[in-house]
């Protein structure tokens, strides 16, 4: 399944810890026309996962207590646009570079004033594709990331922010906010909890392909097109097929759209997508009329964990 598909579903009638499960288990979860109010999706997203309150210049302070960020091409803080404002976003996944922050973002669709998309290219449907001995041999695999531009990537993208040009307080609340993605000191951690968890070791360049996945374990994989410098054996020297496997995945798996849920928005709905096993992309949008995601990102708790290490 490329996408878990909830249509014209109150949010009331779906269990948030349930949800929670099948967004590690099917990658994406769409709510379509959920009909619900940014305060209940707010309320429902602290059932669903841990929070730490994003506390950067686009923080949404009208409908939850410093929960969401705004992703919008509106004026937020009297002089900025929201995240992401910039016309096209390519294939990325948010957890990047800091792999110990939150681990699924949630979407809502705040103010939609033209037709506009999100795609979600989902490792999961393509993982059951392979056969046992390939799964094998990529659990053992790591990746390099660039995350600092040293090494060089095999592909670069053409559509990614334009960081450059970014006024220094975004900057300086997006380095910020990298800085203190501690799931122990989530604002709604279980204080009995807390201690089960590794602080977060911060930007981090060689990962494994395959990561341990709290609620399904070492299936699917994380790959984020952009940000690849190599594949590496388990001993870290590089594969020998390291473009191999890149190409492959990236004209197989991206390339083919047949693992990419493409969602038309409409105001209110929802959508749920795993940071570890699942990238997503934004087509160009029109920056003349409003448009406007409210973004959640969280961990997933601790009932929902079959352990507590780190995944990558
Ligand atoms: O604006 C969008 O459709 C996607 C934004 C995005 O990539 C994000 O909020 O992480
Ligand atoms: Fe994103």
């Amino acid at each position: 399944m490329i996408c878990k598909k909830y249509v014209d579903s109150s949010l009331s009638n779906l269990n948030p810890s349930e949800i929670a499960e099948q967004v590690g288990k099917y990658g994406v979860v769409a709510i379509i026309g959920s009909k619900a109010s940014p305060e209940e999706f707010a309320d429902w997203s602290y059932e669903m996962g841990y929070h730490l309150s994003p506390d950067v210049w686009c923080t949404d302070k009208e409908h939850s207590n410093g929960l969401f960020w705004r992703v919008t091409n509106k004026i937020v803080d009297g002089t900025n646009r929201g995240l992401k404002s910039d016309h096209e976003l390519d294939w990325h996944c948010n957890i990047n570079p800091v792999l110990d922050a939150e681990e699924v973002v949630g979407l809502y669709g705040k103010t939609i004033s033209f037709d506009t998309q999100t795609w979600f290219c989902n490792s999961l449907p393509f993982w059951n594709t392979l056969d046992e001995d390939l799964k094998d041999r990529l659990r053992t695999l790591k990746v390099r990331l660039d995350p600092k531009r040293k090494y060089g990537r095999i592909q670069e993208s053409g559509w990614t922010p334009d960081w450059k040009n970014y006024p220094k307080k975004i900057i300086d609340d997006i380095y910020k906010n990298r800085q203190t993605r501690n799931i122990a000191d989530a604002t709604n951690m279980e204080p009995e909890n807390s201690n089960l968890y590794n602080k977060s070791r911060g930007i981090i360049e060689d990962i494994n392909f395959v990561p341990d996945h709290p609620v399904i374990g070492k299936n699917g994989f994380s790959f984020s097109p952009y940000e690849i410098h190599a594949f590496l054996e388990e001993d870290g020297s590089v594969c020998k097929d390291s473009e191999d496997l890149y190409w492959w995945f990236w004209e197989d798996w991206v390339q083919s759209e047949t693992y990419t849920y493409k969602h038309d928005w409409n105001e209110g709905d929802i959508v749920l997508m795993d940071q570890t096993t699942t990238i997503h992309r934004r087509p160009r949008i029109n920056m003349e009329q409003p448009r406007e995601l409210l973004r959640a990102a969280m961990w997933y708790k601790t009932k929902n964990r079959n352990h507590y290490n780190y995944i990558f």
